[in-house]
């Protein structure tokens, strides 16, 4: 078989393993329970001699705050590649790359992590520099720490394991695999509180179907995201819709969207606004 069955080690090495609590959920649960996701927590107090299992301690040169000590890191690291075998060591923390679909998609297809959780104490500069293969940031923004960034790298790429998530179509759908926004959604009822779902998903039209939706992705690109309209194949069909919003190849993201009219063909949905 071409998608043979691959299963994801991923290690974290984390002085609050109580928050992964929160992958027992949803799709990475299921992966979990399917054991296409083997998660290991591992608390490096549980690595330390003192009494007191201090994992962490002041800054040379002074200064306020607290610094992640390396040695409880290294002999976590240094247990889990003995019994696990090496994996690929990231740090999460705010210094890294930050994350995108193409390295959850590079990371997804490794067999092995060891994700060590940063602090806002930061860690001690040795596990930087002898300890990590890459260190990753999931963006601009303060966290309190790295548990919270390693469970959005786990969840992104465990969805993308062959067969975790149902429908393979659904994946390589994604608006991030695509690199555009999605198109909008509706199920029944046909109408709520007076609000009703455009016509032309009730018509039974395909054709007009594939357009409509083509025409809202475009759209609601243009308007939020008119950065990602650079980095993506744009047929001319395309590049005439956007053109009749404002949008032309050259202006392209510089042009200030947010402040176009753009709307989903579709903006009195009140029924009794219909005549107003
Ligand atoms: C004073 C400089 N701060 C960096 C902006 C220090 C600092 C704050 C917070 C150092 C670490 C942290 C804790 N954050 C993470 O460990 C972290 C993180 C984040 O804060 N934002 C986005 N991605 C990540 S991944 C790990």
């Amino acid at each position: 078989m071409a998608s043979s069955i691959r299963v994801l080690r991923v290690d974290v090495v984390t002085p609050f393993p109580g928050m992964f609590r929160a992958l027992e959920e949803s799709i990475p649960g299921r992966a979990q329970a399917a054991g296409r996701l083997i998660l290991g927590l591992h608390n490096p107090r549980d690595e330390t001699d003192d009494p007191h299992r201090t994992v962490d301690d002041a800054p040379f040169g002074g200064g306020g705050g607290m610094v992640l000590k390396v040695d409880p890191i290294f002999r976590t690291v240094e247990r889990i590649c003995a019994t696990a075998g090496k994996g690929e060591v990231i740090l999460l923390s705010p210094q890294g790359d930050v994350l995108t679909q193409r390295i959850v998609e590079q990371l997804a297809a490794l067999d092995h992590w060891v994700l060590v959780c940063g602090h806002y104490k930061g860690v001690d500069e040795r596990v930087r520099e002898h300890l990590v293969d890459r260190e990753v940031s999931i963006g601009d923004y303060v966290l309190s720490g790295g548990e919270l960034a390693a469970m959005v790298l786990i969840d992104a790429a465990v969805r993308l394991l062959p067969g975790v998530v149902g429908n393979p179509a659904t994946v390589s759908s994604d608006s991030h695999t695509t690199g555009l926004l999605d198109h909008p959604h509706y199920t029944r009822p046909e109408v709520f509180r007076g609000w009703s779902v455009p016509g032309v998903l009730l018509s039974g039209d395909h054709g007009a179907v594939a357009q409509w939706r083509r025409e809202q992705v475009l759209l609601r690109t243009l308007r939020n995201r008119p950065d990602l309209l650079d980095s993506v194949f744009l047929s001319e069909e395309d590049q005439r819709i956007l053109a009749r919003h404002g949008w032309s190849l050259s202006n392209g993201s510089r042009r200030d969207a947010r402040q176009m009219e753009v709307g989903n063909g579709h903006t009195r949905h009140r029924e009794s606004d219909a005549d107003a």
